[in-house]
């Protein structure tokens, strides 16, 4: 049996019970095949994909905290340490009623190739919990943030494990941890990041994801003699990632014309009116429902069904496994030439075959959406030297960065003889830095 296919056995086995962390490491473990042959003996001898397969660490903890009527509420709080070989680990922290262990490893194993590819020094983790952010008020987003704070602080710190945001934390919940840290360990130190602009934050972070996700399509389209100019776009979720994506979509001369959240999706073949979707989602956080009232050229959907407007890019950017295999054949049928995956995970592994097979230009999360982690990395340089860069400067790094990444992961698919093959580039490329330090640092 090759080195791959018993190592997958091995996950299998030991994570029955984490679907969605066994489908990024069958993923990632499928397209290194190239590269693993080439140095079978030596990886194996190394226990190589045993060892970046198994966290360094997890940790499991109560939060309990007070709600508006008095009443004791418990949730439950991650944090994964995957893998330091490169770096301190870095990573966001995730409130969603759905966050369980399996959850935050996939996107922890995950992230350890995504830093590894923005060419800085970041290892990977995540963390999160279900608390679930809805209808909560301040008072309860605020006591839910200092107690979970309180656990998570002893495991963290500038130079050891660096969290940031994720689905349902935003730049709100990052303050209030910043100020239950600060206030427990007694250090004003970098320890999170997409902090606010008055107290160490980045300039560009909010926009970082987004950003960068267009920046690697516009690469991507210009490597193949196209622009974004003048394309029609189709993005999931209406959150962080969606809403900087659609308006730098815009800024670069396409049109926008869906995204969605939890509840439904808008079609609006004039385009998502970038200051009205961040008025009802960043400010008020509602529903689209009162993004298609106030805009009469929206149309309004409950469920989900973006992904059978035509376009011909798609930007999946809401959560994982949210583009399936008929969606994949809609794209298709479509004419779809490129999808670049905003969020992590969110096609599933035979809609990306049927995609690759179909010959659409896909670039998966781990490369397309890393200008967010790639900021936060700047972020923390700027905290390190206690200055703070311009916009132009972040952003101008921003994209020298996704650039690089897209011809980083290019070149290592065709020196594997997959040219075309984003996926396996990618988790080649982010792969070949980690295992290189990791050689070099001996068994540990
Ligand atoms: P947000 O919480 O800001 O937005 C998430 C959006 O997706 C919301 O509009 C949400 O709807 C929608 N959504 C639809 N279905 C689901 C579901 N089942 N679970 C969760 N959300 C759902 O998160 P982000 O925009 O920050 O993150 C989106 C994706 O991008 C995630 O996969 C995240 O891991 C990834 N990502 C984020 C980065 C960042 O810097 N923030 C960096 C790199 C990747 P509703 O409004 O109803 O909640
Ligand atoms: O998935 C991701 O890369 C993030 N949520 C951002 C992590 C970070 O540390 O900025």
């Amino acid at each position: 049996m090759s080195y791959v296919d018993e190592v997958l056995e091995i996950v299998q086995k030991k994570n029955a019970d984490q679907p969605e962390f066994l489908q990024a490491v069958t993923e990632v473990l499928d397209s290194l095949r190239p590269c693993i042959d080439a140095n079978e003996e030596l990886y194996r001898k190394n226990a190589i994909l045993e060892r970046i397969t198994e966290p360094d660490r997890q940790f499991m903890f109560r939060v309990p905290w007070v709600d508006d009527k008095g009443q004791v509420q418990v949730n439950r709080g991650f944090r994964v340490q995957f893998n330091n070989a490169i770096g301190p680990y870095k990573g966001g922290l995730r409130l969603h009623p759905s966050v369980n262990l399996g959850i935050i490893k996939f996107l922890g194993f995950e992230q350890i190739f995504k830093n590894s590819l923005t060419t800085l020094p970041i290892g990977g983790g995540k963390g999160g919990s279900d608390f679930d952010p809805k209808g909560k008020s301040d008072r309860e987003i605020m006591a839910f943030c200092q107690s979970f704070m309180t656990e998570l602080c002893k495991y963290i710190g500038a130079d050891v494990d660096v969290p940031a945001g994720d689905i349902g934390t935003g730049a709100r919940e990052i303050g209030f941890m910043f100020g239950q840290y600060k206030r427990i360990r007694g250090m004003y130190e970098g320890v999170l990041t997409g902090k606010g602009l008055t107290y160490g934050g980045s300039l560009v972070r909010t926009e970082a994801t987004g950003y960068g996700l267009l920046y690697l399509t516009q690469e991507l389209l210009k490597c193949h003699g196209e622009s974004m100019e003048g394309k029609t776009v189709c993005v999931s979720g209406a959150g962080n990632v969606a809403i900087y994506a659609i308006q730098k979509a815009h800024q670069l001369g396409a049109k926008c014309v869906t995204c969605s959240d939890s509840t439904g999706w808008i079609y609006d073949p004039e385009g998502i009116d970038v200051a009205l979707l961040k008025e009802v989602k960043e400010v008020k956080r509602a529903r689209l429902t009162e993004y298609a009232a106030a805009r009469p050229s929206a149309q309004y959907h409950e469920g989900r069904g973006v992904w059978q407007i035509k376009c011909d890019i798609a930007l999946p950017c809401a959560t994982q496994n949210e583009l399936l295999l008929d969606d994949a054949k809609q794209l298709v049928a479509n004419g779809c030439k490129a999808v670049c995956e905003g969020a992590n995970m969110p096609t599933t592994l035979d809609a990306t075959k049927y995609l690759q097979e179909n010959g659409v230009w896909f670039v998966g999360g781990k490369a397309a959406n890393a200008g967010g982690v790639a900021t936060s990395a700047l972020e923390m340089s700027q905290n390190s030297e206690r200055l703070s860069w311009t916009f132009e400067e972040v952003d101008a790094k921003l994209q020298n960065i996704m650039v690089t990444i897209y011809h980083n992961i290019d070149d290592a698919a065709k020196r594997y003889g997959v040219e075309g093959d984003y996926v396996a580039g990618a988790n080649i490329a982010g792969f070949e830095k980690v295992v290189e330090a990791m050689l070099a640092q001996g068994v540990c």
